[in-house]
């Protein structure tokens, strides 16, 4: 398109949209035409029919997942449809300015971790690599909160993306779907066949937004996302009048707060029914359209799973498995063998966790409740299975050995409770998505040995599920080309263009990694981003001095990680230099950014003596010459591209064996940051990879702290009193020292002194601070800093969600790339 022909356009859409003169118009209302514009492009792919391909038998796969992280989409979609530069000097013909326009966009906060921007990581190389695969997810009205900090502490607001509208979502109502809760089951015979009705029950309509995936020259794949509305059809202005209209004010009630937030505050009864019913809605509503797309062409259900898989994105829609079953059984007339089949042949699910707290449990009564139809289907999987389990054993026991033997007497006893559906009055959801899935995976090697031997263990030696390792990735098209661009351009003038399809040839970066004129080069990219950073810190107030060491922190506030290992570490540092001590010749930065659970006493805590220890080093005229520690709020994926871009030094601290894969240390690495940190994880892959020479490994492996936990042990009122700056800064927490904050103090006090701290934060201080000198030591020998940050980047193409997404589509999905050319849809329909 020509720059002349985009700026009418624009001039016109923005006028059409909002009535005024273009001068008058705010950034967003730019952002908003623009984006509609670039949509409108997009469509002409997505949204158009493919009729030449035999759809019906094109096999596919769903990704069901609670988050959907997608960030800003506007700069990405323009570089996808190599708009970048016409849209820069179309808007330059009519005197805007680009950037300030991409600023405004706002990113829909439809995740809280890692796991959401995995999904949309893996979405990015789905469909730049043409797999066919969709996304179903719950479109929040409100997404994950907006973290202010008031005077240190974390304060929560809803966030309300939706409210000036969202350009790439399309609402399909005439896709909507019902979905029942409640009422009473009942059962009655006929034909030879069980069957059942529902009566009162409670419904609501899933309205599905479709989303439109674009990958770099590859397919349109979409996201749906449903929200849900009130089912209630007043027939008439009397039926509005008296207890119809309570009826009618409840049903909209209902349906506003179903798909109103994410994960709904589960300590409270009204809270978890809320999560509960939120869970079922997206399931049963993704599952009704799945299997009303495949009966569109095909007649036999009994063989959906040649042509359907469907991924459970952790256990948030492990509920799809009952209501899967219930679909076949119920409305498609299979029996149970058959419909079990057909389930355990399309489910996959991943599992990105061990941490307890984080492993789902239901309360059998408010499944059978808010459930009833699915909790007789549980707990007939649970019959069945411990039945299974029970022949198994008996089996041994009456010596009936034969070319099964290994895998029958790996069952014992005490297995079977720890391997129930449904066990101390509850159902354990990994379990149930293990139990039905025919691959199970976990994130990272280390982790997915830990689902092995640890988690899912009997599972495994019983070899009812098959295990797989796929390491997580990210998108370098996004953390690398989106997030860095000076970066990948200095890369693309070195080695030429070929590690965007391949990312493995990035380790030609090698070549020079000690040219001192491309170590210059390089030095300068980190330094210009970090000019960004601080320009972006800015505009919120923040001061940031750029010309130091960048350590950074940015993911979940979480016990787990350890933020507090981080932030007495600097601590201890400030009061060595209020000791007179020489700590380095580099003054450092150290930035935090993360939000923490609205419920969680301790990560608050944590927040608030980051900002107490911010102050402390702020207003102390010598320290602040050496030290600054910054907490950037509201984290989100638009800080974490900035923040990435600048970093040196990236902390991956979580207590050995807790930290899953870890995906922000990728992105880090990817950016040339060196990482300190626990051989967990992804780290220990990351580890391997540049080489543990040139790693910052400290603390406690894995399998120790797996011993800690098994043995105890743990000693932190010996630990305390092992250095004195530790010791002080401890004390520090009661004594008045943060004077208005003692009672937030003394919440961490008595994690790490009384409550035995299960994260072991002073078991690894000794290690972690003398891993922190060896890093200042390396800092300042900057031509051996330069060339192991070169050599992180090198080595980071094996991170790549391509190489990710192809190991899912392989080894897990069965599924191949499908032909044909660029920016059409995968989607039969839409
Ligand atoms: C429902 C509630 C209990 C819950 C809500 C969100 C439980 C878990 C989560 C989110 C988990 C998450 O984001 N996990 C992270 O997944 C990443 C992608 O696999 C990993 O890199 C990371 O280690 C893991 O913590």
């Amino acid at each position: 398109m020509k720059k002349e022909v985009l700026a009418e356009l624009f001039r016109q859409r923005l006028l059409n949209m909002y009535a005024k003169p273009i001068e008058e118009t705010s950034a967003y209302e730019r952002y908003m035409a623009l984006a509609t514009l670039v949509r409108e492009k997009i469509n002409g792919g997505w949204l158009r029919e493919h009729n030449s391909r035999p759809r019906s038998i094109e096999r596919r796969i769903y990704y069901l997942s609670a988050e959907f992280h997608l960030g800003r989409l506007l700069p990405l979609y323009m570089r996808y449809l190599g708009w970048e530069k016409v849209v820069e000097e179309a808007l330059d013909l009519l005197g805007l300015d680009a950037e300030e326009i991409l600023q405004a966009e706002r990113e829909p906060g439809l995740g809280s971790g890692g796991l959401g921007r995995l999904a949309a990581d893996m979405m990015d190389s789905l469909a730049t690599l043409r797999y066919t695969v969709h996304g179903y997810g719950i479109r929040y009205r409100h997404g994950q909160f907006e973290q202010r900090i008031i005077d240190g502490f974390q304060v929560e607001l809803p966030d309300d993306w939706l409210r000036d509208g969202y350009p790439w979502e399309v609402r399909r109502k005439d896709r909507a779907v019902e979905v029942h809760f409640g009422g009473r089951v009942s059962m009655y015979e006929r034909g030879g066949r069980l069957l059942f009705k529902y009566a009162e029950t409670e419904s609501v309509l899933a309205v599905p937004y479709y989303i439109p995936i674009l990958g770099e020259r590859g397919l349109t794949n979409t996201l749906r996302l449903w929200s849900a509305e009130s089912i209630y059809q007043p027939l008439s202005l009397e039926a509005l009048r008296g207890t119809d209209f309570q009826r009618f004010m409840q049903s909209e009630r209902d349906a506003h707060m179903l798909s109103g937030t994410l994960y709904p505050d589960d300590s409270t009864e009204d809270g978890r029914r809320l999560r509960l019913k939120q869970q079922y809605f997206f399931v049963s509503a993704s599952l009704q359209d799945i299997l009303r797309r495949y009966l569109r062409y095909a007649d036999d259900v009994r063989r959906i799973h040649d042509s359907v898989g469907i991924h459970i994105n952790d256990t948030h829609p492990a509920l799809a498995i009952p209501e899967w079953l219930r679909l076949l059984m119920d409305e498609e007339g299979l029996g149970w063998d058959e419909a079990w089949a057909v389930t355990r042949a399309t489910f996959s699910y991943t599992n990105h966790t061990i941490l307890q707290e984080a492993l789902e449990t239901w309360p059998i009564g408010l499944i059978q409740d808010i459930l009833p139809r699915i909790w007789m289907i549980i707990e007939e999987i649970d019959r069945r299975t411990r039945i299974m389990w029970d022949v198994r054993q008996n089996a041994v026991r009456g010596e009936e050995v034969g070319a099964h033997s290994a895998v029958q007497s790996t069952i014992a006893p005490h297995d079977i409770a720890r391997m129930a559906i449904v066990e101390g009055g509850v159902v354990r959801m990994a379990h149930l998505a293990t139990i039905a899935s025919h691959t199970v995976n976990g994130v990272s090697e280390i982790h997915t040995d830990l689902l092995k031997t640890r988690v899912l263990q009997p599972f495994y030696a019983s070899h009812t599920s098959q295990f797989i390792n796929v390491t997580n990735g990210i998108s370098l098209r996004y953390w690398l080309e989106g997030t860095n661009p000076r970066l990948a351009r200095l890369i693309t003038e070195t080695i030429g263009e070929d590690w965007k399809r391949d990312a493995l040839k990035l380790q030609e970066l090698h070549t020079f990694a000690d040219d001192p004129a491309f170590q210059e080069a390089w030095a300068e990219v980190k330094q210009a981003n970090k000019k960004v950073l601080q320009a972006n810190l800015a505009r919120y107030g923040l001061h940031f001095q750029a010309d130091g060491r960048l350590d950074v922190q940015i993911k979940r506030i979480h016990g787990y990680k350890r933020q507090l290992l981080n932030i007495l570490h600097i601590y201890t540092l400030y009061l060595k230099i209020k000791d007179g001590q020489h700590i380095d010749s580099v003054p450092r930065t150290y930035i935090f950014a993360g939000k923490a659970a609205p419920n969680y006493t301790l990560a608050k805590a944590i927040i608030k003596y980051i900002h107490c220890v911010a102050e402390k080093i702020r207003s102390d005229a010598e320290a602040s010459k050496y030290l600054q520690v910054i907490f950037v709020p509201n984290y989100d994926v638009t800080w974490a591209q900035r923040i990435v871009a600048a970093a040196d030094v990236s902390e991956q601290i979580a207590t050995a064996s807790l930290e899953a894969s870890g995906t922000g240390n990728m992105k880090m690495m990817l950016n040339g940051a060196l990482t300190i940190g626990t051989d967990d994880g992804a780290n220990h892959e990351i580890f391997q990879a540049v080489g543990y020479e040139r790693a910052f490994v400290f603390g406690l492996s894995s399998e120790a702290v797996q011993r800690y936990y098994m043995h105890g042990g743990y000693d932190p009122h010996r630990l305390f009193g092992t250095d004195p700056y530790l010791k002080q800064a401890i004390s520090h927490l009661l004594d008045g020292t943060f004077h208005e904050s003692i009672i937030t103090l003394e919440t961490i006090y008595h994690h790490l002194l009384t409550e035995g701290d299960p994260y072991l934060v002073l078991q690894d201080f000794a290690s972690y601070q003398a891993t922190q000198e060896a890093i200042a030591k390396t800092y300042v020998d900057s031509e051996r800093w330069w060339r192991w940050s070169i050599a992180q980047t090198a080595e980071a193409g094996r991170f790549s969600s391509d190489h990710t997404v192809e190991t899912y589509a392989k080894n897990i999905w069965r599924l191949k790339p499908l032909a044909g050319g660029t920016h059409d849809s995968a989607s039969d329909e839409t």
